[in-house]
C-alpha cells in the first residue's frame, strides 16, 4: 500500500464524503467495477436564445397592452421579497443580475428560474464611471475586450448557478448603445433591453416612507404607453456601496404597481414580448463538503443537477465549480492519495471522478452499481485512498479499489430512506459510516467496515428533521465531524 504523503493534518485523514439516501430497496446483486472508456461529462446547456440583433429595445414589441416588469442589480436579501409579491399576484417578471451578486446568491437566483421568471444578464460586476467601479467606465463605451468579459462571465455565473443561458441584457446604468456593445450582443445572442419607464426607486431612501412609496408607483405607471418596459430595482450594484441602500420602497411598491396595470387590462410579459420559461422546480440539494480552497478546512457545499456551490472557509466566498448535470448524484474523495480531494457524480451507474474540485471533464470513468444507487466514498483500509461505495436500501456496498473488482465489504445500517454519510470520526485514518434518519435522528459508528455488529459503540445525535448534514474536517483537527449545514455554513452536532 502507497504511504500516506506527507501533508498537513487535516490531510493526512480521510475526510468528508456523502451521498443523499433514501431510494428504495432493488435486489442486491454483486457489485461490479468495470473500467469503461475515459470520457468527459456533458457541457452545461447549450444557448437556445434566438438570434438578436443587437437593437436597443425600449418597450416591449408586439400590439396590445402588455408591460415588462424588470428588477436590476439582484439578487439581494431583497429579492426573495420581491419574488413572494410576485408569486402572491401570479405575476413574473425579468431579473437583470450581476454574475458577482448571483454568486453571492445562489439560492436566490435559482429560486428566480424555479419560479418561472426570466433571469437576465446586467454584468459581471456592474461597470459604472463612478470612483471604485472595477473596471471604471460607462460600460458601453469599455474597450471591447473589457465588455466581452463583463459579458461572458455574467452568462457563466448565471449559467453555472441556475443551469440557464441568458438570452437578455442590459447594460449598467442603461449604457448599452454604443456600436461594439451591439456587435458583441449579436454575436452572443443576447437581446438589448432597455427601458420605457424608470421607477426611480433607485434614488428612494432607505426608511420607506408612504410618499417614497406613492413617488415609486407614480414614476413606475406614468407615461409608458401601451407596452411599457418597467425599470425597478432589487438590489444595489453601484460600486459605491451604500449601507442605506434598501429596496423596502419598491417591495412596498410592487403589489400597487400590479394592480394599476392589471386594472388598466395590460398583461404581464418580458421585454422581448416572448414567453415566459416554465417555471422549473429546484433540483435536490445534496449536502457535500470538500477543502477546495487548500487551507486544510474542509468547505460546506451543495451539489445541485451538476452545480456545486462551496463557501469558501479561507474567504468566507463562495465557489462555484460545474462538474455533471441534472438526475447525477455527488461523491468526494481523494482518488490518487495526493492529499487533495476530487470531486465526482454517478450516472446511472457510472461514477465520473476528477481529481480536484475544479470543473473539467472526468479523469477517471468506472462502473460502480446501478442506476438509483446512491454513491459515497471513503478511505475504508487507511491507505489514503478514498475509494466509492453506493447505498441501496438499508446496505452500504464499499470498494477497495477503484478499478475492476467487487465490492469488499457490505454493511447493513439504519434504514432505507435514511442518508447515509461516511467519515473519521475517530480519526484514525479510516472512513466508517452513519446514517441520519429522515426525524433527524443520528448515528454513526466507528466499527471498521465489514465489522459483524457496525452499530456496537455507536455514538448518536440529533438534528432538525429534514436538515442538510454533510461530514467533514471543518476545523482542519483530523478527524471528521457531522454538520448541519444552515445558510452554508456548518454548525457542527456534537455526538454522544
Ligand atoms: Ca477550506
Ligand atoms: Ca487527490
Ligand atoms: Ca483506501
Ligand atoms: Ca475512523
Amino acid at each position: 500500500m502507497p504511504p500516506r504523503p506527507p501533508c498537513s493534518p487535516s490531510r493526512t485523514t480521510a475526510r468528508r464524503r456523502t451521498a443523499a439516501g433514501g431510494l428504495l430497496a432493488a435486489l442486491v446483486a454483486a457489485v461490479a467495477l468495470v473500467p469503461v472508456s475515459a470520457g468527459g461529462a456533458p457541457a452545461a446547456a447549450a444557448a437556445t436564445c434566438p438570434a438578436s440583433s443587437g437593437e436597443v429595445l425600449h418597450g416591449v414589441p408586439g400590439s396590445g397592452r402588455a408591460v415588462a416588469l424588470t428588477f436590476d442589480d439582484g439578487p439581494s436579501t431583497w429579492t426573495p421579497q420581491v419574488l413572494d409579491v410576485l408569486r402572491s399576484k401570479g405575476v413574473r417578471a425579468t431579473f437583470f443580475v450581476t454574475g458577482d451578486h448571483v454568486a453571492r446568491h445562489p439560492d436566490v437566483a435559482r429560486r428566480i428560474v424555479a419560479e418561472g421568471h426570466v433571469i437576465a444578464n446586467h454584468t459581471q460586476t456592474h461597470p459604472q464611471d463612478v470612483p471604485g467601479s472595477v473596471p471604471r467606465g460607462r460600460f458601453d463605451q469599455l474597450p471591447a475586450s473589457a465588455q466581452r468579459d463583463q459579458l461572458d462571465r455574467a452568462t457563466r455565473a448565471v449559467r453555472d448557478v441556475t443551469g440557464v443561458v441568458p438570452c437578455l441584457f442590459r447594460g449598467p446604468g442603461g449604457h448599452q448603445s454604443s456600436a461594439t456593445t451591439r456587435a458583441l450582443l449579436r454575436e452572443r445572442r443576447l437581446g438589448n433591453v432597455h427601458w420605457t419607464v424608470d421607477s426611480r426607486d433607485w434614488e428612494q431612501p432607505a426608511g420607506p416612507s408612504r410618499g417614497a412609496v406613492d413617488a415609486v408607483v407614480r414614476a413606475a405607471t406614468t407615461g409608458g404607453g401601451s407596452r411599457p418596459v418597467v425599470l425597478l430595482h432589487d438590489g444595489q450594484a453601484t460600486a459605491r456601496q451604500d449601507p442605506e441602500a434598501h429596496r423596502g420602497s419598491t417591495v412596498a411598491a410592487l403589489p400597487r404597481i400590479i394592480d394599476a396595470y392589471t386594472a388598466r387590462g395590460h398583461r404581464f410579459t418580458t421585454p422581448d414580448g416572448r414567453p415566459f420559461p416554465s417555471p422549473r422546480p429546484a433540483a435536490p440539494e445534496v449536502p457535500v463538503a470538500a477543502d477546495v480552497d487548500g487551507d486544510g478546512r474542509d468547505d460546506p457545499g451543495l451539489f445541485s443537477a451538476g452545480r456545486w456551490s462551496f463557501l469558501s472557509s479561507r474567504t468566507g466566498l463562495p465557489v462555484l465549480v460545474s462538474h455533471g448535470t441534472a438526475g447525477d448524484a455527488p461523491l468526494v474523495g481523494d482518488w490518487d492519495g495526493d492529499g487533495r480531494d476530487g470531486i465526482g457524480v454517478a450516472r446511472r451507474g457510472v461514477l465520473h471522478l476528477r481529481q480536484t474540485a475544479t470543473a473539467g471533464p472526468a479523469q477517471v470513468v468506472v462502473r460502480y452499481g446501478s442506476p438509483g444507487d446512491v454513491p459515497l466514498a471513503g478511505d475504508w483500509d487507511g491507505d489514503g485512498r478514498d475509494t466509492p461505495g453506493l447505498r441501496r436500501g438499508t446496505r452500504t456496498f464499499l470498494a477497495r479499489e477503484l478499478r475492476t473488482g467487487t465490492s469488499s465489504w457490505v454493511q447493513d445500517l439504519g434504514g432505507s430512506r435514511d442518508q447515509v454519510l461516511a467519515g473519521d470520526w475517530d480519526g484514525d485514518g479510516r472512513d466508517t459510516l452513519g446514517v441520519v434518519a429522515p426525524d433527524g435522528r443520528v448515528v454513526v459508528t466507528d466499527s471498521p467496515v465489514g465489522s459483524p455488529s457496525p452499530a456496537t459503540g455507536a455514538r448518536r445525535a440529533t438534528v432538525p428533521a429534514g436538515a442538510r448534514v454533510a461530514a467533514g474536517d471543518w476545523h482542519g483537527q483530523g478527524r471528521d465531524a457531522l454538520a448541519v449545514l444552515a445558510a452554508g455554513r456548518p454548525q457542527v452536532v456534537a455526538l454522544r
